[in-house]
């Protein structure tokens, strides 16, 4: 990735800012595009504020449309959404907010200064039908959560808009991320995260998928450095306006386990499968991501050896101090 230019007319606005890849995401584009540059909103104050902040709730577009205007947003990262394994929990609420902060954030691209957007959308787009190994890019969307469902009408939208208006729409079908600077809440991959967490406090950890359950996952350098790579690529290059398939590396949480237990020998695990072990086994194992890398040149860094090496040392720093 080049370094961040000069005279960046570019005012960014990033949705759902407080979670997991929203952290990360302000923190690399503010270093690249300049701290005032880059506003944050969700519907709670964060912690710690880095930079702008507003408050947002996706759902009142009338709010949306007076930030975008009045701080004359250029690019949205539209981050905010319910997640697969909360989205359960409240499916109606899940397709409200998943969906219709999208297409407010679309049609408010048509006629405004707004001309990019990006679209998380997620391994959950695909279902039983799917392909399990190397699921290909363009295959059966039949997912079976009300997350799922949410991203794969969004994507649809995300390439109506294009094809229609000409929004310059990109989007990426994310693995499980796993990252350090937070613990993740609502997801099914979350478990990859949480382990290292208990691991290095406690020395066990209860998983809640079966120990064979593979899923495609990606360390949080390499999603973020994906999400700005698409985002500043020429246009030309990004052909596909639905999500990305996008891989870095596929485990078990046996294998993940067996990999920590190098860096911690007493780790104790043990298996009490609950509700999201469905929502996994509905997912794919493993992802086959050559569009990405052809059209706008996609490449990982972190495997697995790399990505628990890294997450053991940031963890056990941040329990340290
Ligand atoms: C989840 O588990 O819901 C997310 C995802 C794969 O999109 N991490």
């Amino acid at each position: 990735m080049s370094n961040a230019t000069n005279n960046n007319p570019r005012k960014v606005l990033i949705t759902g800012a407080n979670g997991q890849i929203g952290q990360v995401l302000a923190q690399n584009l503010r270093a690249r595009y300049g701290t005032d540059n880059v506003i944050t909103s969700d519907i709670t104050k964060p912690k710690v504020t880095l930079g702008p902040f507003v408050f947002l709730d996706i759902l009142n577009t009338m709010r949306l449309q007076e930030v975008i205007t009045d701080h004359k947003i250029t690019e949205v990262y539209h981050l905010a959404a319910i997640l697969s394994a909360s989205g359960e929990w409240n499916p109606i609420k899940t397709w409200n907010i998943n969906l219709n902060g999208l297409l407010s954030i679309l049609d408010l691209a048509k006629d405004t200064p707004l001309d990019k957007v990006f679209f998380p959308s997620t391994i959950a787009v695909f279902g039983t039908t799917t392909p399990r190994v190397d699921t290909p890019q363009d295959t059966a969307l039949q997912p079976e959560t009300v997350y799922g469902m949410s991203k794969t009408s969004g994507e649809l939208w995300c390439n109506y808009y294009h094809n229609k208006f000409g929004v310059d729409v990109r989007s990426i079908r994310y693995p499980g991320i796993i990252s350090h600077q937070s613990i993740p809440a609502g997801g099914t991959t979350d478990y990859a995260v949480e382990v290292f967490h208990e691991a290095i406090q406690h020395n066990k950890y209860e998983c809640f998928l079966e120990k064979d359950t593979r899923l495609p996952m990606m360390y949080i350098d390499d999603a973020i450095r994906a999400t700005i790579e698409l985002m500043e690529a020429p246009a030309e290059k990004v052909k596909t306006r639905i999500g990305y398939n996008l891989s870095a590396m596929s485990f078990s949480p046996e294998e993940l386990f067996t990999e920590i237990k190098k860096y911690i020998p007493e780790l104790a695990v043990t298996y009490k499968p609950d509700f999201r072990q469905e929502i996994a086994s509905s997912w794919t194992e493993s992802i086959d991501d050559q569009r990405a890398r052809d059209e706008w040149q996609w490449s990982h860094d972190y495997g697995l050896p790399e990505m628990v090496k890294v997450m053991t040392e940031e963890i056990s720093k941040k329990y340290k101090a």
